[in-house]
C-alpha cells in the first residue's frame, strides 16, 4: 500500500521537530535562531524552568504528576514515566506530522527516557521518525555514559533513523582548550546542519524530485545512519562538494551501507556535474546498495553547492 501524504494538498511535508530535555531544548534552540522552513517547534522538559527558555511555539511540560509520588522512580525511568503519564499531548503535539525529528542529548533523566516514547508515539501516527542523539563527553563518568548507550540502544529500536553526534569526537576536532560548553555549542550547530540536511530531501525540485513517498519507503526502519556534509563553490562544485561529503565516511563504511540518500542544492546545478557526482557515490557504495538523489535549486546561492549524503541500513540488513 503506498503512503498518501496527510496534506498532500499544498504540497508540504509536514515536518515536526521535537527537542526533549536541556540538551534536546539546547539544540532546538540553536536549530530555530538558524532557521529552518515549514517546520514546527516542539519542546519537552520535567523541568518548567528549563522549558520557558526555549524559543519553540509549542512547549510540554511532561510527567507533572509523577515528582513525588513515587519515590522509586529515578534515572531515565523518570523520562519514561513522564513520556507516559504526557503520552495524550505528545500525540496531540504531534499529529499530522509525516516526518517527526526527535533531539535529546542522551545520559541525563528525561531525554534518554523520554526520547524513546516519543519516537514510538512518531512511529504509531505514521510518521517517518529521526532521532539524532548526543553521546556524553567521557569525562561526565562512566554511569551517564552507560546509561546513554542503553538509552540509544532503545531509542534505534523505536526510530526509523538513527544519528549519534558523539560530543567527545566533537572536541577532538576543536581547540584542545574548549571547555565543555563550546563543545556543546559546536555540537548544536552540527545537529542543526543535519536536521537542516534531512529536511533538504523534502524540498521539491524541478530538475529530479525524490517524492516523500519514495523517501519514506526507503528509510522505514533502516536504523542506524551516517551523514557527510560538502560545500564547494565554482567549477565542478558538486564533484568536489560530494567528494567531501564523503569524508566522514572513511574507510570502508560506505560500502556497507544499503541505502544512500544523496541531496545536491545549488544555483542551476550542472547536470554534467551531477553525473560524474553520482557515479563517484555509486563507485564507492555496495554495488547492491540504493541510491537516490534529489537536488534542489536554490537561486540565493549564488555559486555555492552543498551536497549532502545519508548512508544507513548497514550491515546485516543487506543480504
Ligand atoms: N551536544 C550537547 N550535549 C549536551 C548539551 N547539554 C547537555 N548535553 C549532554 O547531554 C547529557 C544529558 O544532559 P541533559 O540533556 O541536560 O539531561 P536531561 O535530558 O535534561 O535529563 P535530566 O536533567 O537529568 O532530567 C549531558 O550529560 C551532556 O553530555 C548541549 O547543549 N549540547
Ligand atoms: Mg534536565
Amino acid at each position: 500500500m503506498s503512503y498518501i501524504r496527510k496534506n498532500a494538498k499544498d504540497g508540504l511535508v509536514d515536518i515536526k521537530v521535537v527537542g526533549i530535555g536541556g540538551g534536546g531544548i539546547n539544540v532546538l534552540n540553536t536549530l530555530i535562531k538558524m532557521g529552518l522552513e515549514n517546520a514546527d517547534f516542539i519542546a519537552m522538559d520535567t523541568d518548567a524552568e528549563k522549558l520557558a527558555s526555549s524559543l519553540a511555539s509549542k512547549k510540554i511540560l511532561i510527567g507533572e504528576n509523577i515528582f513525588g509520588v513515587d519515590s522509586n522512580v529515578e534515572g531515565p525511568f523518570i523520562g519514561e514515566q513522564a513520556a507516559k503519564e504526557s503520552y495524550g499531548d505528545i500525540a496531540e503535539a504531534i499529529r499530522g506530522a509525516d516526518m517527526v525529528i526527535i533531539l535529546a542529548c542522551m545520559g541525563g533523566n528525561t531525554g534518554t527516557g523520554a526520547a524513546p516514547i516519543v519516537a514510538s508515539c512518531a512511529r504509531e501516527i505514521g510518521a517517518l521518525t529521526f532521532s539524532i542523539t548526543a553521546k556524553p563527553l567521557s569525562l561526565e563518568g562512566t554511569k551517564r555514559c552507560n546509561t546513554a548507550d542503553e538509552g540509544m540502544d532503545i531509542l534505534k529500536k523505536q526510530a526509523d533513523v538513527s544519528i549519534i553526534v558523539v560530543n567527545e569526537r566533537v572536541w577532538s576536532i576543536i581547540d584542545d582548550n574548549a571547555t565543555t560548553n563550546d563543545v556543546f555549542v559546536f555540537a548544536n550547530v552540527a545537529i542543526s546542519q543535519i536536521v537542516r540536511s534531512i529536511t533538504n530531501y523534502t524540498k521539491p525540485s524541478d530538475i529530479i524530485n525524490m517524492d516523500f513517498a519514495c523517501m519514506r519507503s526507503m528509510l522505514k526502519g533502516t536504523g542506524r545512519a551516517i551523514i557527510g556534509m560538502g560545500e564547494a563553490i565554482g567549477e565542478n562544485a558538486i564533484l568536489t562538494a560530494t567528494k567531501n561529503a564523503m569524508e566522514p565516511f572513511g574507510g570502508e563504511c560506505m560500502q556497507d551501507a544499503g541505502v544512500i540518500l544523496m541531496n545536491v542544492m545549488g544555483n542551476t546545478p550542472n547536470l554534467m556535474d551531477l553525473r560524474e557526482a553520482s557515479e563517484v557515490v555509486r563507485e564507492a557504495a555496495y554495488r547492491k546498495a540504493e541510491i537516490i538523489c534529489n537536488v534542489v535549486e536554490d537561486k540565493t546561492m549564488d555559486d555555492k553547492v552543498i551536497v549532502t549524503l545519508l548512508a544507513t541500513k548497514f550491515g546485516d540488513d543487506i543480504d
